[in-house]
């Protein structure tokens, strides 16, 4: 774990104890906004990539998944503190990631509501550019769990984009042949498409557009977060 994602953990050095009063200083000012962000798609996705690529670490785990097994199989959530990372009501604040990483396949809606009981600001919707790829109950199945918002709070991150440059295909090119299914998704979703080599750079560099991305989606929701309907049906 590096130094700055462990920046508002509990310990008892002097880096901590003077880290742990910057977070709190920053937080008693409210110059800290702190964003839930769920990722969310189907294994072998790219999920815990991007989520590395969020917290700019290697702390969730990644690899092929073996026998159908994945790597991922619990939720796990991390976060990661960004100091002074943007300017609100003229003032410096930090932002801190919270980010979740989930299991394949759908959101278990009680898991969620778990980890985040205040809500989820951001679903961060990631599939593999270079697969075919259908997921036709996936739309409805986020209106049961987060409301008909949901796609306020959406973003479409395409992972694999190292595949489609090699193959010399144009990222709106590409949009452009997709399946219905996928265009569909990503026209609807409000943080709009992002593509993604997780091939490249450290993930702390390739992470930074997309916390652009997302910080900015997050302002124009005014920073509210979609409540988890836990009643909803699987
Ligand atoms: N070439 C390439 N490999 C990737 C990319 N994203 C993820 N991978 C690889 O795909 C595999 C699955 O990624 P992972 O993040 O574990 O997927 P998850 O099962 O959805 O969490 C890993 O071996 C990653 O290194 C990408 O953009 N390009
Ligand atoms: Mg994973």
């Amino acid at each position: 774990m590096d130094p700055e994602t462990k920046r508002c953990h509990h310990g008892n050095t002097l880096v901590d104890i003077l880290s742990r009063w910057s977070c709190q200083h920053h937080e008693e000012e409210g110059n800290m906004l702190l964003l839930n962000v769920l990722l969310l798609g189907n294994r072998q996705s790219g999920r815990s990539s991007v989520g590395n690529a969020l917290i700019g670490g290697h702390e969730f785990q990644t690899g092929p998944s073996i026998f159908g097994v994945s790597m991922t199989t619990e939720y796990q959530a991390l976060s990661r503190n960004y100091p002074r990372y943007f300017r609100r009501q003229g003032a410096e604040s930090d932002l801190t990631l919270r980010v979740i990483d989930t299991p394949p396949l759908l959101a278990q809606p009680h898991r969620v509501h778990e980890l985040c009981p205040e809500g989820v600001h951001i679903l961060v919707l990631i599939v593999r550019a270079d697969l075919p790829h259908e997921n036709p109950h996936l739309e409805q199945h986020l209106e049961n769990v987060f409301g008909p918002e949901w796609r306020r709070h959406a973003v479409l991150i395409l992972t694999h984009a190292d595949q489609l440059k090699k193959a010399g295909l144009d990222p709106t090119v590409y949009l452009s042949q997709a399946t219905d299914w996928l265009r569909a998704l990503a026209e609807g979703v409000g943080g709009g498409v992002l593509f993604l080599d997780n091939s490249c750079d450290w993930p702390l560099i390739r992470g930074r557009p997309l916390r652009e991305r997302l910080l900015c989606l997050s302002a124009r929701n005014h920073h509210q977060a979609l409540k988890v309907q836990t009643e909803a049906s699987l």
